[in-house]
C-alpha cells in the first residue's frame, strides 16, 4: 500500500505549487514552517475501535459493505487510516465489544501497521448476555453494593486487558443517573461513584491514567451522575494524581464555552485527553469540524497556549475521535475527521500567541479579534499535506482512498454484509 500511496503522490500536481506558495506566504509572516509541519507530523489521533463500522441511530442502522466483523480486521482498516494520513497510530478499544481472545497475535497485527493501543473503555451502560447483576439503574452509582462490585470488577477486568496489550490508561464513561426527579438520590449515587472510582484506580498500574468522561443527559434524561467537567475534576482530583477529566466535544450542553473549560483544566494540570467529534444540538457525533469548526479552532488556541504555558505540569494529552453515523463511509468519514483535526491544529499554531498576549494586556479588543481571525482564514492545507507526504502518507488521503478502491476491495474480501460491534 505504500507504494500505491507514492505512486498517488506522484500524480499530484498541485501541492508543490500550493505548498511553495502557502511556505513562501508565511515565512513573510515570521511562521516558523519546519517547526509546524515537525508538530504536525508528532501529532496522533487514536481511532476507536466502535468507529469503523456504519454508526447508527435508536431508529435504525444502515450497514455499509466491507465493515470489519473481527478486532483482527479493525485493526487493519486502522492501519489503512494510518498508511493513507501518518496520523492515526493508535486504535482505543472498548471492552466487551472488543476482546482480543490472543492478545500478544493481536499486538503483532497491530504493530505490522505501526499502530498501538491507546486508552481502553470499559462498559457498564449496556448489559451483557449471562451477566449476574443488572446496570439498569446504575453501575458505579448503584444502591446495591452486589452492582457496583461487578461494575468494578469489570473495569479491573478492562486494565488487564489493557496490560497484555500494552495500553496505559482507561476511560471511564458512565450512562449512570436517573430518568425521573425523586428517582435517585444526587449525593448517594455520587457518594458510590466517588467510591468505586478510588476502588478502581487503587489496582491501575503506578504507570497508567484513568480518564473520567462527563456528560450532561443521555441515556438518563433527568440527572447524570458525572454531569460536568466540575465533577469530573473534583472527583478526579479526590481520586487520585493520576485520575484526569475527559473532554468529549459532544457532551456539552448548547452554547457551552468548551475552550474556556479546557484552558481552565489545563491550568489546574487536570486536562487528560480529547473525545473529538461534532454536533448541532446535542451528542451528535458528527464528523470533527463539520459543523463548528471556528469552535474546534478556539479549543486549538486554548491547547497549544495551555500547553505552552504549562505551569501545573498537564501531562501530554489523548487525543481520539468519537464520533459516528449513518450515512458515509466510515473510514471516508474519519479521514475528514483526522483532516479537521489537524487544519484547526495547524492554524492554532499559526497564532502569534506574544502578539495576543500583548494586545489582551492592552486591551485592545480590535487587534485580539484580527489576530485569531489571521491564522483561522489562512488555508493551511498545503502544510498538512507536506506533513503526510514527508510521513510516507497521502497528500490527499481521500482520493487516494478512492483511487485505490479500498472499499470496493474490503467488500471483495469481508462481503456486502459483514457487520462491526459496537453500539
Ligand atoms: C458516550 O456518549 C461516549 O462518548 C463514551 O465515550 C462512550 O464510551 C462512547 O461514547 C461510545 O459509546
Ligand atoms: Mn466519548
Amino acid at each position: 500500500m505504500k507504494d500505491q500511496i507514492q505512486n498517488a503522490n506522484h500524480k499530484n500536481l498541485i501541492h508543490t505549487d500550493s505548498f511553495d506558495y502557502t511556505t513562501n506566504m508565511l515565512s513573510k509572516k515570521n511562521v516558523q514552517i519546519e517547526k509546524v509541519i515537525t508538530q504536525l507530523i508528532d501529532f496522533q489521533v487514536a481511532i476507536p475501535s466502535w468507529a469503523l463500522g456504519a454508526g447508527g441511530t435508536r431508529f435504525g442502522r444502515f450497514g455499509y459493505g466491507g465493515e470489519p466483523s473481527t478486532l483482527g480486521e479493525k485493526i487493519d482498516d486502522v492501519g489503512i487510516l494510518h498508511a493513507l494520513t501518518g496520523s492515526a497510530g493508535s486504535i482505543s478499544l472498548h471492552i466487551p465489544w472488543d476482546i482480543p481472545s490472543d492478545p500478544s497475535a493481536i499486538k503483532e497485527r497491530a504493530a505490522s501497521h505501526g499502530i498501538i493501543f491507546d486508552a481502553v473503555n470499559s462498559n457498564t451502560f449496556q448489559d451483557q448476555k449471562g451477566q449476574r447483576k443488572s446496570y439498569k439503574y446504575g453501575s458505579l452509582c448503584n444502591e446495591d453494593a452486589a452492582v457496583r462490585e461487578q461494575a468494578i470488577a469489570h473495569n479491573h477486568e478492562v486494565i488487564k486487558i489493557g496490560e497484555s496489550l500494552g495500553s496505559k490508561s482507561i476511560t471511564v464513561w458512565l450512562a449512570d443517573g436517573s430518568t425521573f426527579p425523586g428517582q435517585a438520590s444526587f449525593r448517594r449515587t455520587l457518594d458510590h461513584t466517588a467510591n468505586s472510582l478510588k476502588n478502581i484506580y487503587s489496582e491501575m498500574p503506578t504507570d497508567w491514567r484513568m480518564f473520567i468522561e462527563y456528560k450532561p443527559y443521555e441515556p438518563n434524561f433527568y440527572h447524570t451522575v458525572i454531569q460536568d467537567w466540575g465533577t469530573s475534576l473534583m472527583l478526579a482530583t479526590e481520586t487520585g494524581d493520576r485520575a484526569h477529566t475527559l473532554v468529549d466535544l459532544g457532551h456539552h450542553l448548547p452554547n457551552t464555552n468548551i475552550e474556556n473549560i479546557v484552558s481552565t483544566l489545563i491550568y489546574k494540570g487536570r486536562l487528560g485527553g480529547f473525545h473529538f467529534n461534532d454536533s448541532k444540538y446535542g451528542d451528535d457525533d458528527l464528523t470533527v469540524g463539520s459543523i463548528k469548526p471556528y469552535q474546534l479552532f478556539l479549543i486549538f488556541n486554548e491547547l497549544v497556549a495551555g500547553m505552552e504555558n504549562n505551569t501545573a505540569d498537564n501531562p501530554p494529552l489523548a487525543w481520539m475521535i468519537d464520533a459516528s453515523h449513518n450515512v458515509k463511509d466510515p473510514l471516508e468519514d474519519l479521514l475528514q475527521s483526522l483532516d479537521a483535526i489537524l487544519i484547526s491544529y495547524a492554524q492554532a499554531l499559526l497564532i502569534d500567541q506574544e502578539k495576543l498576549k500583548n494586545a489582551q494586556i492592552n486591551h485592545d479588543v480590535v487587534a485580539c479579534q484580527e489576530i485569531l481571525h489571521e491564522a483561522y482564514r489562512t488555508d493551511v492545507r498545503p502544510l498538512v499535506a507536506e506533513a503526510r507526504k514527508r510521513a510516507g502518507a497521502a497528500i490527499n488521503p481521500i482520493d487516494t482512498y478512492r483511487d485505490l478502491k479500498i472499499r470496493e476491495s474490503l467488500i471483495l474480501k469481508r462481503g456486502q454484509h459483514s457487520q462491526a460491534t459496537g453500539l
